[in-house]
């Protein structure tokens, strides 16, 4: 029997999306006084075997620090102090801790949403999964209501003082800001990304970035026992074409180099994504907010997706806590500008690195690029300039 539930639910936020941008400010508020009911589209387990993000800021680990779930990161992430940055024939290596002084870490997004989700049980925060049509009202008003179908295909509603719009790139929130689109800006690239998971242990202690004539590479990992690569593919490519055979034999040829190996092992996990940038310069309407892929996106080459989602995060908790407890709406006017400052470095970042690291197939774009790679890897300021964006700019 379908309940047909009028009675209104009363919380201070609303959260749609309880990806990582959505579950981390929840504990955030949580943490300062502030009630919140998150709203998921899909399953709990289906979001917590999502396969994304790999590598994170030290401002990242510092909120997931502050927020109380570190614990497990700090004893089974790894520190790295750099990345590797290779062309065929050479590889170097551009030390972040010597030139900028800072760090970043790998530690899997699914193992975030883990300790995610046991933090919030432990707290019994309220998620409503599988939740269908989201929609919302009086979204310039002090009074917004969120209205969505719960799992048992009951129509809920929540009266709120604030919307937190977390639900990525595809969710709803971001659409329903008038003339959105009017001022957002996209890029999608002419190529994919293929990745696998292989039960395999690192073949090295630190990420590989390779530029190659058949397209870019990189070599990254996930524990002492598993790791993560990617391999620049055609846009229409389909992962049929490619067996698990054809994947390690073309990472072999693209990070080879003389007297190092390529570890094999069994892949357990397999697909092609595309690659865009996107921003859109409206972060807010009224009592509706984005935070995370809801209102930009950037393509993965700089591990900057997660990171920026995060920075939303914070400012984001920040403004809501002194909108609701200090009447403060100077701050929440202020929260798309402080946000997009971060945004738009972390994109043009993300574009820099990815057009010099992705092949086009032109043999004059091709000379650009190994001369501008050869360039970050001898000139002490071009190496600084990835680094200080890599570890990203506070
Ligand atoms: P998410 O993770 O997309 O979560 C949004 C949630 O909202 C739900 N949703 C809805 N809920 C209710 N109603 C609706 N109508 C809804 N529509 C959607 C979705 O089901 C989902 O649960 O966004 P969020 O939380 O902002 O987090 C963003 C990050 O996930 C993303 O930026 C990163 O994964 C990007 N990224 C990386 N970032 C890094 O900082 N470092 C990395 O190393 C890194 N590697 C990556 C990446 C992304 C990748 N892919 C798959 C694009 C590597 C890859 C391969
Ligand atoms: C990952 O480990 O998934 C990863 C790391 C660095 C990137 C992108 C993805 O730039």
């Amino acid at each position: 029997m379908k309940l047909n539930s009028n009675i209104a639910m009363k919380t201070q936020v609303a959260i749609i999306g309880a990806g990582p941008s959505g579950l981390i400010l929840s504990r955030y508020l949580a943490l300062h006084n502030i009630e919140s009911i998150v709203i998921e589209d899909r399953s709990r387990e289906y979001v917590q075997s999502r396969v994304r993000a790999g590598m994170l800021e030290t401002p990242t680990v510092e909120l997931l620090d502050e927020i109380g779930i570190g614990e497990r990161l700090h004893k089974e992430g790894f520190e790295h102090k750099g990345i590797y940055l290779q062309i065929p024939g050479k590889r170097h290596h551009i030390d972040f801790q010597e030139l900028v002084g800072q760090t970043v870490w790998v530690y899997g997004q699914t193992e975030i949403q883990k300790d995610l989700h046991a933090a919030c049980d432990a707290n019994q925060q309220q998620i409503y999964y599988e939740a269908k049509d989201v929609h919302f009202e009086n979204i310039d008003s002090k009074n917004p209501i969120v209205h969505f179908t719960d799992s048992s295909g009951n129509p809920q509603k929540i009266e709120c003082l604030a919307i937190a719009g977390c639900d990525g790139f595809w969710g709803v929130s971001r659409k329903a800001i008038p003339d959105v689109d009017a001022d957002s800006f996209e890029r999608v690239y002419p190529f994919s990304w293929l990745g696998i998971m292989a039960n395999v242990k690192p073949s090295i202690d630190e990420l590989i970035y390779a530029w190659h004539p058949n397209g870019f590479a990189l070599n990254s990992m996930r524990s002492e026992k598993v790791s993560r690569l990617y391999l620049q593919v055609e846009p229409n490519d389909h992962i049929d074409n490619w067996s698990d055979e054809r994947c390690w034999d073309e990472l072999s040829e693209r990070l080879a180099l003389p007297g190092w190996k390529l570890e094999r092992g069994e892949i357990t996990e397999k697909n092609i994504l595309a690659m865009r940038s996107f921003v859109s310069n409206k972060m807010q309407y009224g009592r509706l907010f984005l935070a995370g892929d809801a209102a930009h996106t950037v393509p993965p080459t700089g591990a900057k997706g997660l990171n920026l989602a995060l920075n939303d995060v914070r400012l984001l908790g920040e403004t809501l806590v002194k909108l609701l407890q200090q009447n403060d709406e100077k701050s929440a006017s202020e929260y798309t500008s402080k946000a997009l400052e971060k945004v738009w470095r972390a994109t043009h970042f993300s574009w820099w690195f990815t057009s010099m690291m992705h092949t086009s197939g032109d043999p004059f774009d091709a000379q650009l690029q190994l001369s501008q790679i050869n360039h970050v890897i001898k000139s002490k300021y071009a190496s600084a300039n990835l680094a200080e964006n890599y570890v990203g700019i506070r």
